[in-house]
């Protein structure tokens, strides 16, 4: 998956070299390019904000510049894509190859088919940004974060790129940043930990809480490892007993309790299709408890 940032705080991105990021990067899986929106500025103060018409707080990012910044960006991305695919000229690449040039084979960037990428902009009145967002930004070979400073973009900037790519505008949360960096770091990690080859062990992106299917809506349990007893805190003896069956069970069980204790308005967007008997009779335990103490 190719990513393209841009941002007036391009070095906010250094932690994507780090962990698993890190390594989804040197493996080529994720090429993230960085880009420093003032460079598309034209005046010496390298301006990228001006007063909001109507009056009020705050300033607001020009639409000149970004227009200027994504144009570049898309069209460049697509020359280094054509480039990389090789020329259409059958015969060339010997030619290329007896220049030295690079061709595709061993070309970490060799995105081929590059069409047009998916805009996503951070904002705390877009949608949110859920686990099914991040499954759907997998899949996409292309995205594009335009994080905002100050009070936000120019609306014409969505208005316009909204008629020529696909542009998300899109909350992490009900609070406000200082800038959409953050929540590009959050959604940019979300997403890279579910491209295929990043996470060793596939089983666990199924059972992440959220995850479609089993754990859809649900939070995931507890979890222990060694050693057995700690601080006289004892680990389950369900999780000691190698009865597999037991186990995920049990699990499940403490899945439901949490998400009921933590996040009750979860338990209502359950689907019922999915609910085993057990299930049905742990909700039922909890919904019993609640009632009884409600008196
Ligand atoms: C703040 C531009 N959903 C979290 C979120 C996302 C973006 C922003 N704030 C919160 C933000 C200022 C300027 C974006």
């Amino acid at each position: 998956m190719r990513v393209d940032v841009i941002s007036i705080f391009p070095e906010y991105f250094a932690p994507l070299d780090v962990s698993l990021m890190g390594k989804a990067r040197d493996r080529g899986i994720l090429d993230i390019h960085l880009h420093q929106l003032r460079d598309w500025t034209h005046d010496v103060h390298r301006t990228v904000d001006d007063t909001p018409y109507g009056g009020g707080p705050g300033m607001v990012m020009k639409p000149e510049v970004w227009g200027e910044a994504i144009d570049v960006v898309i069209a460049e991305a697509l020359a280094g894509a054509a480039d990389a695919a090789g020329p259409s000229v059958p015969g060339a690449g010997e030619a290329r190859a007896g220049l030295g040039v690079p061709g595709e084979a061993g070309d970490e960037a060799a995105h081929e088919g590059l069409l047009l990428p998916r805009m996503i902009v951070p904002t705390p009145s877009g949608r949110p940004f859920t686990q099914e967002v991040a499954l759907e930004y997998a899949k996409e070979p292309w995205l594009l974060f335009a994080p905002a400073r100050y009070e936000g973009i120019d609306s014409r900037v969505m208005a316009e790129y909204g008629s020529r790519l696909r542009v998300d505008e899109v909350s992490i949360g009900d609070y406000v940043l200082a800038g959409g960096e953050a929540a590009v770091l959050v959604m940019v990690e979300a997403v890279g930990r579910l491209l295929p080859g990043v996470l060793g062990n596939a089983a666990s992106v199924a059972d992440d809480s959220f995850a479609p299917g089993a754990m859809e809506n649900l939070l995931e349990g507890p979890v222990y490892t060694k050693p057995p007893s700690w601080r006289g805190h004892d680990v389950p003896e369900i999780l000691l007993s190698g009865h597999h069956g037991k186990i995920a069970r049990w699990r499940r069980d403490e899945a439901l309790r949490r998400t009921a204790a933590k996040r009750p308005e979860l338990l209502a967007r359950l689907d019922p299709e999915g609910l085993d008997k057990r299930d049905r009779q742990v909700l039922d335990e909890i919904r019993g408890r609640a009632d009884t103490s409600g008196g």
